[in-house]
């Protein structure tokens, strides 16, 4: 008799046919995992493989790099450029000259009529790092707008920001390999198995090796919170009350480093003074933390030896994500625990170049780290680009959250969206429409054509997609890793440098600037403007060929070195003009968005695994959509109970600022006090909620605002879904 798997077929994977294998990065989130596309007969991506000898991902691929060949050839990518005059007009195919002319000839007009700030640029974290070079080039150089900025203002300007008020630089200090050194892991607003799958299994093989404590701050029990030693169910919004608390129960008990302390940072005194206030009692009353859980986890994170942090939108997506990412930075400076192994503050970044657009768009500054409002950047920067300094504006313009109000108020008449879909991503999406209305002129440049935002553009630029293209992107660790273009651009779409350099042709400006066509050749003119004495930013010594060899380089890596650095600031000096670190007396403020009697619930909003973002790529890959085609609210059962709501019933939550019909999935998942929706979904969440600005970084607060629930109709709310499904 046969039993279990031998009675079972054997699994068979299907012949698709593939003559050859080429290297790239995966193109979906942060972790960077090594990949290989292979191609057909016909020269077409067939299917992807993990890469054995990469150290990211060590062969390993999650669903969405397993299924990612798919994304080339999908359903609704942009074939042709379109145009029309009016955003109530049908669009027409158009050639490219006619639709780079008319773009170009748009901003011209717009800029002397009104001003050139006028003309907004809204880029993103997806493009390759010498498409945000030449893209920074065009903006700052050419066309000469300070309304430039890009999604990682909705994604890492809160990590951004708080990495420049503590050590005076960007730049995540750690590495993935300080998962096998450290002796303590706390992890806030992370969901790593699910929006970072494969550094999940880095972790999970690190507690193989070693067993060490893993602590999650996290309002739901989301999977990471289940495999965790200690839960933290924190009250939404009050990571800094918690994580002032911590700092209090380390010093009082003398858990600290003085000895660090002293050498290395500044601030001690003034942040002393403001944790007397945050002993455990009063700290448990604001952030829902027991007194008892407050202390366990100070001493088991003080005594380690070794501790690391990790966040992600947790912490970024609040009113004090800044804030909240320079007390991370206390715990760790006060006890020691920076550019060591094991000891880090490392923020685990978004989408698949989240970095490179850090390090080189100019978005916020100038390339490589440079800033606009250092008069020797503008110099250097002007020099080496053939233009006048003056040129530059001598501090940055809007945030991307302060551009589209800005629209509103008649400051900005015309748009640029680059790999962006704000009408689905930004915060009360009632609000962003009808500032898109009121736009003179708007271009959408996207890799496909039903990207929702393209409902407001009078230009359409159809973009090459990730593996259509060759470049780099920057993961988490800083670790720069290159995609070789391995099939043509679909249709008549182009690359985004092409698009770039076509652009700026139209400018008379650029003829005594260089704009190199190939890839390779920015990456040279990158090198050249990272080298430098002290610079941080250094990419002088990678080449592409170096770069695939390694399946990626960290930095800084200087002309000469062997390797790149797995760390950052080992030997204890800062990026302050003293060589400290600032500890930061940071009080908490109340200013959310809370429920109450009539909106009873908090809503907080997030990621699955299978889905990226706005769905434009995953939306449309079987094995990735079937899991969850639907927008849906994870609910807890008793909550629901209560209301009369049940399992997989459709309700219809209403917020102060519009209403989104929702499946309730029910689970144990959330308290009873709170709703999570995924944020995937057109016309979903993001119409509920408020996106309150950190004061610093100006990104939203997504995950905290406050909704009800209201029965609806069952069929209507069946026909909103397949409306929505048809865009
Ligand atoms: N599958 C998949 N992976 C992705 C992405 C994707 O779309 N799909 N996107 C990529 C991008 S751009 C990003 S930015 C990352 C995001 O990665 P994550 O930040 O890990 O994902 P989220 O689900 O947005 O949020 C994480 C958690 O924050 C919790 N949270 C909410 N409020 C609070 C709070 O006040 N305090 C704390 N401590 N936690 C809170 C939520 O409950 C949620 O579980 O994922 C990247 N990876
Ligand atoms: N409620 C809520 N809202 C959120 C969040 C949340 O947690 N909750 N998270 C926020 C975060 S962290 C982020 S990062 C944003 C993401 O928000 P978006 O940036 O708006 O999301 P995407 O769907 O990734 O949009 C990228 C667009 O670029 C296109 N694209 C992809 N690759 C290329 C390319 O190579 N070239 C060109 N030209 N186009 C390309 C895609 O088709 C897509 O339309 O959402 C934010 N919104
Ligand atoms: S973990 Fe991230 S980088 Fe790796 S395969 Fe999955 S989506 Fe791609
Ligand atoms: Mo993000």
């Amino acid at each position: 008799m046969l039993f279990g798997r031998s009675k079972k077929n054997p699994i068979k994977l299907a012949d698709k046919g593939v003559v050859q294998w080429k290297y790239a990065t995966c193109g979906y989130c942060s972790v960077g995992c090594s990949m290989e596309v292979g191609t057909n007969s016909d020269g077409l991506a067939v299917t992807t493989r993990g890469v054995g000898a990469a150290d990211v991902n060590r062969g390993k691929l999650c669903i969405k790099g397993l299924t990612e060949a798919e994304i080339l050839q999908a359903a609704g990518r942009g074939s042709e450029p379109l145009i029309r005059d009016d955003i109530s007009e049908s669009w027409q195919s158009t050639d490219w000259n006619t639709a780079l002319d008319k773009t170009a000839d748009e901003f011209k007009r717009i800029q002397e009529k009104y001003g050139r700030d006028t003309v907004a640029v809204v880029s993103t974290g997806q493009i390759m790092t010498e498409e945000f070079y030449t893209l920074g080039k065009l903006v700052r150089g050419v066309i000469g707008t300070n309304n430039y900025d890009g999604n990682t203002t909705l994604c890492m300007a809160s990590a951004v920001s708080g990495y420049k008020r503590s050590f005076g630089s960007d730049g995540p200090p750690g590495c993935y390999g300080d998962f096998e050194r450290t002796a303590c892991l706390m992890a806030f607003g992370s969901n790593l198995p699910e929006q970072h799958p494969i550094l999940y299994w880095r972790l999970k093989e690190a507690l193989e090796k070693k067993k060490f404590p893993v602590i999650v701050v996290d309002p739901r029990v989301t999977m990471m919170a289940q495999m965790a030693d200690i839960h933290l169910p924190i009250t939404p919004g009050t990571d800094l009350v918690l994580l002032n608390s911590l700092a209090h129960v380390i010093i009082e008990e003398g858990l600290h480093d003085k000895q660090y302390i002293d050498g290395q940072c500044n601030g001690f005194e003034a942040l002393s003074a403001l944790i007397a206030d945050y002993d455990p009692v009063s700290a448990s009353k604001i952030c829902g933390i027991d007194e008892q859980i407050i202390r366990k986890v100070a001493r088991t994170y003080g005594n380690a030896g070794s501790a690391m942090c990790i966040w992600t939108m947790g912490i970024n997506q609040s009113t004090h994500g800044s804030d909240g990412v320079c007390a991370i930075n206390n715990l760790n400076l006060i006890t020691g625990n920076i550019g060591k192994p094991g000891g880090t503050s490392l923020s685990i970044t978004g989408q698949c170049n989240a970095m490179g657009t850090r390090e080189w768009s100019s978005c916020s500054g100038l390339p490589g780290y440079r800033a606009l409002e250092n008069a020797e950047h503008r110099e250097e920067v002007g020099k080496f680009w053939n233009i006048d300094p003056a040129f530059f504006p001598e501090k940055r313009g809007l945030a991307q959250t302060d551009i589209f109000p800005a629209i509103e108020a008649g400051k900005i008449k015309a748009l640029w969206i680059v790999a962006t879909n704000p009408i689905t991503s930004m915060p009360d999406s009632g609000r962003i429409r009808k500032n898109l209305e009121k736009l003179e002129f708007c271009v959408v440049q996207d890799s496909y054509v039903d990207a929702e935002s393209n409902q407001y553009a009078n230009v359409y630029f159809p973009a090459g997609v990730w593996a259509e293209k060759t470049g780099c992107f920057t993961n988490t660790e800083r670790r720069v890793n290159i995609t070789r273009q391995v099939q043509k651009p679909f249709a008549n779409s182009k690359p985004d440098l092409w698009i770039f350099n076509q652009l700026a042709k139209r400018w008379k400006q650029s003829e005594i600037m260089n704009f190199p066509a190939r890839a390779e050749e920015v990456f040279d003119e990158m090198k050249q403007l990272s080298k430098g004495q002290g610079r941080m930013l250094d990419i002088s010594g990678m080449s592409y060929d170096k770069i695939e060899l390694a399946r990626g380089l960290q930095w800084p890596m200087r002309e000469g070195d062997p390797k790149g650095a797995e760390r950052l600031y080992t030997d204890g000096r800062f990026q302050f003009p003293d060589g400290k670190a600032r500890l930061l007396a940071l009080a908490y403020k109340e200013n959310n968005e809370r429920p109450d009697n009539e909106y009873p619930f908090w809503l907080n909003s997030g990621r699955v695994v299978e889905h990226f973002h706005t769905r434009t790529k995953t939306g449309k890959v079987g094995n990735c959509n079937k899991f969850s085609p639907t927008p849906y609210m994870e609910m807890n059962p008793d909550a629901a109970e209560s209301l009369g709501v049940e399992h997989m019933q459709y309700v219809r939550l209403v917020s102060k600022r519009g209403d989104a019909v929702v499946m309730v999935q029910l689970t144990q998942r959330v308290p009873a006090n709170m709703v999570f929706i995924p944020f995937h979904f057109y016309n979903c969440v993001n119409r509920l909620s408020l996106g309150l600005l950190d004061p610093y970084s100006r990104q939203p607060a997504y995950k905290q605002c406050a909704v009800r629930i209201e029965y609806c109709d069952q069929q209507e709310a069946a026909n909103i879904n397949i409306a929505r499904r048809n865009f």
